[in-house]
């Protein structure tokens, strides 16, 4: 074997942590609250992959001073603008930067809430998310709604992968030498949840997308 997967006594590779229910049922809610509030502004838009132009299956939004956007001709990338409306980004919801500086161990705010809608049949492809100038900085994942199976896998594709359900409140930090593992979503548990009135799941992503001031 290459290159074998270092785990410890959580038996998840070393860089990534998981919190289980790190939001109780009251701080789901109010985060929910202020993320609908969010989409309000900066309504939730259907990303196309950069030259085909075909449509993912997850609908994003964005808040901070930075949003991930994507389309056929300019590829992946931060802009500080609703793609649709031309608006700045929201700012994030004041809890936002409260937890990345709870968990994510990082000096810098982070920059950019990537806001994933999923619907019961949504699902997201394995991908590795480097688009941001600093990898150093962890990225930070909060579940909302109901349950996803996600799957983390190494840092080359077609490599060995893990499962690990993830649940509502559940806040998961993914640094280290796991900042650039292959990563997705398989499926939604549809009516696991009561969190959305209407079903499905919104991942929220925290992230530094520039490169850190302090070094
Ligand atoms: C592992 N979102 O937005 S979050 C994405 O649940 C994305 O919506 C998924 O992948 C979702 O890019 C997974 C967990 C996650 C996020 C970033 C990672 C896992 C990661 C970066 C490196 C390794
Ligand atoms: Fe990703």
């Amino acid at each position: 074997m290459l290159q074998e997967q270092r785990t410890g006594m959580s038996g998840l590779p070393d860089g990534i942590a998981h919190y289980p229910g790190y939001l109780d049922g009251g701080a789901q809610q109010a985060l929910l609250d202020s993320i609908r509030q969010v989409v309000g502004e900066a309504p939730l838009f259907v990303p196309v992959m950069p030259r085909t132009g075909k449509p993912m299956q997850v609908q994003m939004s964005n808040c901070g001073s930075l949003g991930w956007v994507t389309d056929k001709d300019r590829g992946y990338r931060y802009q500080p603008t609703h793609p649709v409306t031309g608006k700045p980004w929201p700012p994030m919801p004041d809890m936002l930067p409260a937890l990345w500086d709870a968990v994510s161990g990082f000096e810098d705010p982070p920059e950019a809430c990537l806001i994933n809608y999923y619907t019961d049949t949504a699902k997201m492809g394995l991908h590795q998310d480097r688009d941001e100038e600093e990898f150093a900085a962890p990225v930070v994942s909060i579940s909302l709604g109901d349950d996803c199976l996600f799957r983390i896998g190494g840092t080359q594709r077609g490599g060995k992968t893990q499962s690990i359900r993830l649940i509502s409140g559940d806040v998961i930090v993914l640094g280290g030498p796991s900042r650039l593992r292959f990563h997705g979503v398989d499926r939604i548990y549809p009516g696991t949840s009561t969190l959305l009135k209407d079903g499905g799941r919104i991942n929220l992503t925290l992230r530094r997308v520039s490169a850190s001031r302090i070094s």
